[in-house]
């Protein structure tokens, strides 16, 4: 369908970014799923050589189904390049990601990196975050807590049901729960990401505030390039 489409196209365009030699983090999502699909066709065309640690094991099992090179965590690691989506694109480049429950090292990945590169359809931009719940990552044991303080934030947080195994909870590949948090409007994402960051339990959040370098966002047949 039409956003398909243009997240094959952002995820095209994103290929330009990649040079030989890159160490490249692999974001998670279908976005990122078709640059690492494009990735893979291009290595195995002997046009570049890269190597990649993925956010996910999702996008590790695709990454490695599509030959690419994968390094393992290790000190001093750092990616010339990691490409992913989001769930929203907001002013100055600011997202909320974790829709695929990623975020943990999806984040990791993004503060580890010379250059973040987000790709997205034309969906993802928004005038002001927070249409798109805001995942969290919770410690099990905290969890009730975590529920109390962030209601007493103005969230609204709900439990992300496992799609298969529901209603048992959906858990990260770490083995934390996965909290959606909906709020009327998110006018201080700054202040919320500290809010946050303040509450034990609370392993990660999906507000990823002045990470993306860059974002190539799909418009039909028009490809925007936004910078913060
Ligand atoms: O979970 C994530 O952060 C993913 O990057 C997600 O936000 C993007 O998912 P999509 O590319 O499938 O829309």
């Amino acid at each position: 369908d039409r956003l398909d489409k243009e997240k094959q196209r952002a995820a095209a365009q994103a290929l330009r970014w990649v040079r030989d030699g890159m160490l490249v983090g692999l974001g998670s999502g279908s976005t990122a799923a078709y640059f690492i699909q494009l990735l893979g066709q291009t290595l195995r065309g002997g046009q570049l050589q890269i190597q990649a640690t993925a956010t996910s094991l999702a996008t590790e099992a695709l990454a490695r189904r599509a030959g690419i090179p994968l390094l393992e965590p290790r000190r001093g690691l750092r990616f010339d390049l990691t490409v992913d989506g989001a769930d929203e694109i907001g002013p100055r480049l600011t997202l909320i990601k974790g829709g695929g429950g990623a975020l943990l090292r999806e984040k990791v990945l993004a503060t580890s990196s010379d250059y973040l590169l987000i790709i997205a359809d034309s969906s993802k931009l928004v005038p002001q975050l927070g249409q798109f719940p805001l995942p969290l990552e919770v410690v099990p044991f905290a969890l009730p807590w975590v529920l109390d303080t962030v209601a007493l934030l103005g969230g609204n947080p709900k439990l992300r049901l496992d799609k298969k195994k529901a209603p048992q909870p959906a858990h990260s590949d770490q083995g934390n729960i996965l909290v959606d948090c909906h709020f009327k409007s998110l006018p201080d994402p700054n202040q919320l990401a500290l809010q946050l960051q303040d509450i034990p339990g609370i392993v990660e959040h999906g507000l990823f505030l002045g990470l993306a370098s860059a974002a190539i966002v799909a418009e039909g047949d028009q490809l925007l390039l936004l910078r913060p």
